[in-house]
């Protein structure tokens, strides 16, 4: 099925702006593009050139292998000290009673659901509580640790742990081989919102700065532990303070391949304090995905998190880029069924999300967190066999 122009046909319009076919060549023979740039795509690359090729690019490092895992979430509260505006799920400690505090045996209770399952993930994020402190989640990664050795556990985003660290008063490495001594695998990447100043200290400015979550990050990866990144778009920013975002993450990994994946997350504007910036188009969303695969050229995994875009535009976006669709979540979180996201109750069974991927003719593949190969699904399995 051919849903893209190929990039030689892209290279072929008589009409083609001079510098995007310069922007084209580039990606014709592999070369990084500058943040000029990337900006340029952004003001001037429409969705069926980017598209072309963000898809030849995903297709030379996939070949049309779309990955998923089977993974479920524990999001321990939603009480949290800080005050992102673009937040629709946190609750002020002193209005505690209106949100979640989990205790660690009703977390390990969901763990133990699971006994017998072939999830191979557990994925812990949440709100920053004063009082679910180090030693608490210490305590909480060693138990699930102890119960179910081979379950890989991703938790804590940067804004999660620089919390944790200072109240811990330890430093950042210190804080962090101390989680990973107990048992956590690898870092979610959330958190990293837009890491510009200009950006951050209007929509969270109370929470840990871009320099300090790329700090945290460049540490794990110094420690062995792999972690995500992702880029909150769609509200106030402007198209440099995304490239700004992206090159910062693309110069992290250049000195540390610690980063699985890229996972733009797009603004959801129901019950927030911006609720009244209006969301942008679905068009908008796969512009972003597609300069975001171009432009990251060492980040081998692009992400739809399908929970926040919704299904039908989760599976749009494997023709502009996209390579993983995250997993089968099981109904596990509520940080986008809060945002107003179409995904209430998110959970996809391994069956829904084989065929959304076969149905853009490509190939689904199960992995694990750190995108070992578990399984290849439908007819392409059948022909390897
Ligand atoms: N507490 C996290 C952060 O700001 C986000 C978790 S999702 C509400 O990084």
């Amino acid at each position: 099925m051919t849903t893209q122009l190929t990039l030689s046909e892209v290279l072929q319009q008589s009409n083609l702006d001079k510098n995007l076919l310069a922007i084209a060549e580039k990606v014709q023979h592999q070369q990084r593009l500058t943040e000029e740039e990337g900006v340029l795509l952004f003001e001037k690359g429409e969705l069926g050139f980017v598209g072309a090729l963000a898809n030849h690019i995903a297709q030379r490092l996939h070949g049309g292998k779309v990955y998923f895992n089977r993974n479920f979430h524990i999001e321990p509260t939603n009480v949290c000290v800080f005050t992102c505006n673009f937040c629709s799920y946190s609750r002020q400690y002193k209005h505690r009673d209106d949100g979640w505090e989990m205790s660690q045996e009703q977390m390990l209770d969901i763990v133990r659901k699971y006994d017998g399952q072939p999830v191979t993930e557990v994925h812990i994020v949440g709100g920053v509580h004063p009082k679910m402190n180090l030693e608490f989640f210490c305590e909480l990664i060693s138990k699930i640790r102890a119960h179910r050795p081979e379950l890989h556990i991703k938790g804590f985003t940067a804004v999660e742990l620089d919390y944790m660290f200072r109240k811990a008063k330890v430093s950042v490495e210190e804080g962090l081989r101390m989680m990973n001594q107990a048992g956590l695998q690898s870092l979610p990447g959330g958190g990293a919102e837009i890491f510009h100043p200009e950006v951050r200290n209007v929509i969270c400015e109370d929470k840990v700065d871009g320099e300090g979550w790329l700090n945290i990050h460049g540490t794990a990866h110094k420690l062995g532990m792999h972690t995500n990144a992702t880029m909150l778009y769609g509200h106030i920013e402007k198209y440099e303070h995304r490239v700004d975002h992206m090159s910062k993450l693309r110069t992290l990994q250049d000195e540390t391949s610690g980063f699985n994946c890229f996972i733009p997350l797009k603004f959801r504007n129901k019950d927030n304090d911006m609720s009244n910036i209006a969301e942008v188009s679905i068009i908008e969303d796969l512009r972003l995905y597609a300069i975001s695969r171009i432009f990251m050229d060492n980040f081998r995994n692009l992400k739809a998190y399908w929970p926040m875009l919704g299904r039908q535009s989760a599976q749009l976006t494997l023709s502009f880029g996209v390579n993983d669709l995250d997993g089968t979540i099981d109904d596990t979180t509520k940080i986008y069924s809060m945002a107003g996201s179409e995904e209430q109750n998110p959970s996809m069974s391994t069956e829904d999300l084989c065929d959304m991927i076969e149905a853009v003719g490509k190939i689904p593949v199960e992995r694990d967190t750190v995108y070992n190969e578990i399984k290849v699904y439908g007819t392409a399995a059948a022909s390897l066999s």
